[in-house]
């Protein structure tokens, strides 16, 4: 009996100090429930693209997005040739109402934007702060036809990141100051084979998981649709089923606090989908994709070829963000 005691004991501390990591189900998004979730900007693109963002409803008009029981799709048009004076083809972007400080955010993805000229970015920022304070978390980013898959963080200046760190990826840049070569950003590209562009769409996609605390930084897992090893509580995103990131494994990215105040350099982040053309990325890696000359044919080549944008659509099933449990 005594010794049962103290097994209980023991077993209620060791619960106490774990369920300050817990989290539970806060937000979950499927289908026609993204529409009241996220504003459909309007607004010229920061990035210098090649688009016109649309709102909902011109959007939904034009059938640029539109959701079914099970999915939520965003998409460029591929229909319409664009005169040469056109600002550029349509497109979106959109940002949740809902802000995240501490967070797991789940995203279980049927298929990304692809092909040349598309620069395509899921991606978390602050609300109540002037870019680059409160900082910017890209968790999948690429551009073209290129097979990198690359998460990134951005910030004022004062946030590193260490050389070698616990991630499966391969650091591409450590400084985070968007006043650094050209606002890189700290950069790590995943190694996952099918994390990112035609490679993730051939297999129906996959999912990314993005975990950050103020204490511990930044993690980001990927999973594509046919990994034997994608954890249960994310294949079948149950609410009831409570994510468990220490048996997650080494994540592609991860963006630990030894050089970071990340309390400092983040704080409450809004999400946001949106898909761009050319501009400050895809436009200035137009020639070295294997696309065309330079900015001016990634222009070109996005007002005159609607049908190449057949594949410029995001397809999300569902989007799930987990907050600590108070
Ligand atoms: C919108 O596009 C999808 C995919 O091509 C199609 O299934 C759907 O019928 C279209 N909806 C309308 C209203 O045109
Ligand atoms: C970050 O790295 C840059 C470049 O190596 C260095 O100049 C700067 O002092 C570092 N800042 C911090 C806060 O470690
Ligand atoms: C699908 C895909 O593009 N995967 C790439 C991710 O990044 C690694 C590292 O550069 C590449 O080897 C993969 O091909």
């Amino acid at each position: 009996m005594i010794y049962c005691i103290c097994h209980l004991a023991l077993w209620s501390i060791f619960v106490t100090s774990v369920s300050a990591n817990k989290f539970v189900l806060s937000s979950s998004l499927v289908g026609h429930q993204f529409f009241d979730a996220f504003t459909w900007e309007t607004f010229d693109d920061p990035t210098h693209g090649a688009v016109v963002y649309t709102g909902l409803e011109d959007a939904k008009k034009l059938n640029l997005t539109y959701a079914t029981h099970n999915s939520f799709v965003m998409r460029a048009d591929d229909k319409t040739v664009l005169a040469s004076d056109a600002v550029g083809r349509r497109s979106i972007r959109i940002t949740s109402l809902a802000t995240y400080e501490d967070s797991i955010t789940v995203i279980d993805l049927k298929h990304m934007p692809s092909g040349c000229a598309t620069w395509p970015a899921f991606w978390t920022f602050s609300r109540d702060s002037d870019w680059p304070a409160g900082g910017e978390i890209d968790i999948i980013e690429g551009a073209n036809t290129q097979t990198e898959n690359w998460s990134t963080l951005h910030t004022l200046p004062g946030c590193n990141m260490t050389q070698k760190r616990h991630q499966t990826g391969t650091t591409i840049s450590t400084v985070c100051d968007v006043n650094v070569n050209f606002n890189q950003g700290c950069q790590t590209q995943f190694n996952t084979p099918k994390s990112y562009g035609m490679g993730f769409n051939a297999v129906g996609g996959g999912w990314y998981a993005m975990k950050r605390t103020y204490r511990d930084g930044v993690w980001v897992w990927f999973w594509a649709r046919d990994d034997p090893t994608v954890p249960e509580e994310i294949r079948l995103g149950k609410s009831l089923l409570k994510p468990n990131p220490s048996a997650w494994g080494t994540p592609g990215a991860r963006f630990p606090p030894d050089e970071c105040n990340f309390k400092k350099f983040f704080d409450a982040h809004q999400i946001v989908f949106d898909l761009t053309f050319c501009g400050d990325l895809a436009g200035n890696l137009y020639a070295s994709s294997g696309c065309g000359a330079d900015i001016q044919a990634c222009r070109d080549f996005v007002l005159n070829n609607p049908s190449s944008f057949s594949e410029a659509y995001w397809d999300i099933k569902s989007l799930r963000v987990y907050t600590p449990k108070p």
